[in-house]
């Protein structure tokens, strides 16, 4: 077969060695029928393809760069981690640091346990929460991602909305009829649940601001609502702060929106692009996991030596950044955004908020899954081909956020703008 692209042939031959050809079914561009571009290196707000094509980039690797892609201090800090040992299996003094950093920046985790991934974060969350409660039952929100652990898997958003997964082959039933379902921002639903299932949930997960149905901010009162239930009905509120942790602010969603949970789970960010997560909240809760108390969770590369000095290089730059300063910018850059389809006579809705949006393809509001699932997904398709033709990395599912950095420029903005002007429908 004659490709036009090295990214194509590759792909082709990554087809015939992982599904899909990919190590996470989202990449894989089927949301935008269109085949991956194989990134060879990244700088600031841009990456190359292994063609030597230039992009905007608004991907960042799904959130982790807010620094921008291989940022001078934590590509230093790598370089000097990786001199003295990847992996040791043993406590590394960059581990108590950076639990340090993370506590200076939000207090309300007086106590953390570093994993692999935010999937692994919110497995061990649930597990925590189930442990200290003595409950089974837990309620997410309708296109709410929490990673791919089996009891997360119903009516989950991210990839499982974007290919239109409708049920979770291979999770026991047994395992998600614990998991009770609530529509995001509809605090009724919530206290419904609560009231027909006394003393059996343990807890309330929830993206503090939802980023896997694209981004939904929570309406005013929702999460102070949530605290309250829970209080109410004796569950622990689990923030899943994947997304949002030091992206909403530098103290995550809790420092924005003045509302304390229970547990938080971490990634991302605290890992400056290498593979971390962890959970973490009240002393009394986590003296529950092991070996303090019974609650068992453990990892070989858990508080990996490079990944803390990655992780720790990231959170020390960007405790000196404006995050007030960014989020004017976007919501400029939104604005433009706004007026240009506007002018093309295309309905689009922008939710925004800190450095994350999402452009729907739709009339309305968008609060909840219901009405980002209602917006036009061959629109947002035709617009992501466009767009890349144009060089501007977009997210490859119109269920995903737009990531800026640090590192995008007025420059960045101007010339995506210029695309959107290009655009035809
Ligand atoms: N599902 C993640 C984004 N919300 C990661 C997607 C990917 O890396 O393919």
């Amino acid at each position: 077969m004659k490709f036009t692209t090295r990214s194509e042939q590759l792909f082709d031959e990554a087809c015939t060695l992982m599904p899909g050809g990919v190590n996470s079914p989202v990449r894989a561009c089927r949301g935008v029928a269109a085949y991956p571009l194989f990134i060879e290196k990244g700088k600031g707000s841009r990456i190359w393809s292994v063609d030597g094509d230039e992009y905007i980039d608004f991907v960042m690797s799904w959130g982790p760069l807010l620094l921008g892609h291989s940022h001078p201090a934590v590509t230093r800090a790598l370089h000097e981690a990786a001199e003295l040992g990847a992996s040791f299996g043993a406590p590394c003094e960059n581990e108590v640091n950076l639990a340090m950093a993370v506590r200076a920046a939000m207090p309300h985790i007086e106590m953390l346990r570093m994993v692999n991934s935010g999937t692994e974060a919110t497995m061990s969350a649930l597990r925590l929460a189930r442990g200290y409660t003595g409950r089974n039952k837990f309620i997410k929100f309708i296109g709410c991602y929490h990673g791919h652990g089996d009891a997360f898997l119903a009516a989950a958003g991210s990839g499982f909305a974007t290919l239109s997964i409708p049920g979770t082959p291979g999770v026991p039933p047994a395992v998600v009829e614990e998991t009770l379902l609530a529509q995001y921002n509809d605090l009724d639903m919530v206290r419904e649940l609560f009231e027909r299932n006394q003393e059996s949930i343990a807890a309330v997960i929830v993206e503090p601001a939802a980023g896997n149905m694209g981004l939904v901010p929570p309406e005013p009162g929702f999460l102070q609502g949530l605290r309250q239930l829970c209080d109410q009905f004796g569950a622990l509120l689990i923030f899943d702060e994947v997304i949002t942790g030091f992206r909403l602010s530098f103290g995550g969603a809790v420092a924005r929106f003045g509302v304390t949970p229970d547990l938080v789970t971490l990634g991302k960010i605290i890992g400056g692009g290498l593979p971390v997560g962890a959970y973490g909240g009240k002393r009394e809760i986590m003296e529950s996991v092991a070996p303090l108390g019974g609650v068992y969770q453990a990892g070989t590369l858990s508080g990996n030596p490079l990944a803390m000095a990655a992780g720790l290089a990231t959170l020390t730059a960007l405790k000196s950044c404006d995050y007030a300063a960014l989020e004017a910018k976007v919501e400029s850059f939104c604005c433009g955004l706004e007026n240009l389809f506007r002018e093309k006579g295309i309905a689009v809705q922008i939710n925004r908020m800190a450095s994350l949006f999402t452009i729907f393809f739709t009339e309305g509001p968008v609060r909840n899954f219901a009405e980002a699932g209602s917006a036009d997904r061959e629109r947002y398709t035709s617009y992501y081909q466009q767009m890349r033709r144009s060089g501007i990395n977009l997210a490859p599912s119109p269920f995903e956020c737009a990531m800026v950095s640090f590192a995008h420029t007025d420059e960045d903005f101007a010339e995506t703008l210029s695309s959107v002007e290009q655009l035809l429908f």
